[in-house]
């Protein structure tokens, strides 16, 4: 038998197997979900589950316009993205410019899961942003009201954020409201050491 050349043969292989993996168009939650809320649609603009094609759509490229998302290779992405999956309760919800095919707004749900409030759920609404050339479209709203949806789709007791203060107005108009006494949150920031892609979970 000649080895090498099996050898050689499985590693095609599994190359080849894993170009497909990456090439497949995984969702990161059904899709089906989505389709039994009440989204007003807009024309030209696909709304659905991030996928795992998303990297080369520039949805990291869109998030960089909320904040620092340091130089993620497609790979780290991918391992992100089938971590979420496998964790349940991540549904980041993007918005595609059918034309561009581009990924031109996102905002995510997570669901935590409680002991208290009967074992309830808390949704965290995160990482909303709207492309700069897509501003005045209300896409903010649209985005932000479709992660309510969800919310109370999975019967999250509450849906909470944190955002700077010059858009607690944007939230405000779509129905968060501060609570008396219990209106503010407060960070406790980790520097670079500790907030690397393999943080240990
Ligand atoms: C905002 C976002 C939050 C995001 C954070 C990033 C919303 C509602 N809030 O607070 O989800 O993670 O900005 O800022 O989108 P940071 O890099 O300073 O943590």
């Amino acid at each position: 038998m000649n080895v090498p050349a099996a050898e050689e043969r499985v590693t095609k292989m599994s190359r080849t197997q894993e170009k497909s993996i990456e090439d497949d168009e995984i969702n990161l939650f059904n899709p089906a979900i989505l389709d039994r809320l009440p989204i007003s649609h807009v024309s030209g603009l696909l709304i659905m589950p991030l996928r795992s094609t998303d990297y080369d759509k520039g949805f990291l490229v869109l998030l960089s316009q909320l904040t620092d998302v340091g130089n993620v290779t497609k790979e780290q992405f991918l391992n992100r993205f089938y971590s979420m999956k496998t964790a349940g309760g991540y549904y980041v919800v993007v918005i595609e410019d059918v034309n561009s095919g581009k990924v031109i707004a996102c905002a995510s749900l997570v669901v935590e899961q409680k002991f208290i409030h009967n074992c309830s759920l808390r949704g965290r609404l995160e990482d909303v942003v709207v492309n700069n050339n897509y501003r005045g479209q209300s896409l903010g709203k649209l985005v932000v009201t479709i992660v309510a949806q969800l919310a109370r789709y999975f019967h999250c007791y509450k849906l909470s954020l944190d955002c700077v203060d010059r858009l607690v107005p944007f939230y405000e108009n779509i129905g968060f409201k501060r609570e008396t006494n219990n209106a503010n949150y407060l960070n406790m920031r980790f520097h670079s050491e500790n907030a690397t892609e393999q943080s240990r979970l």
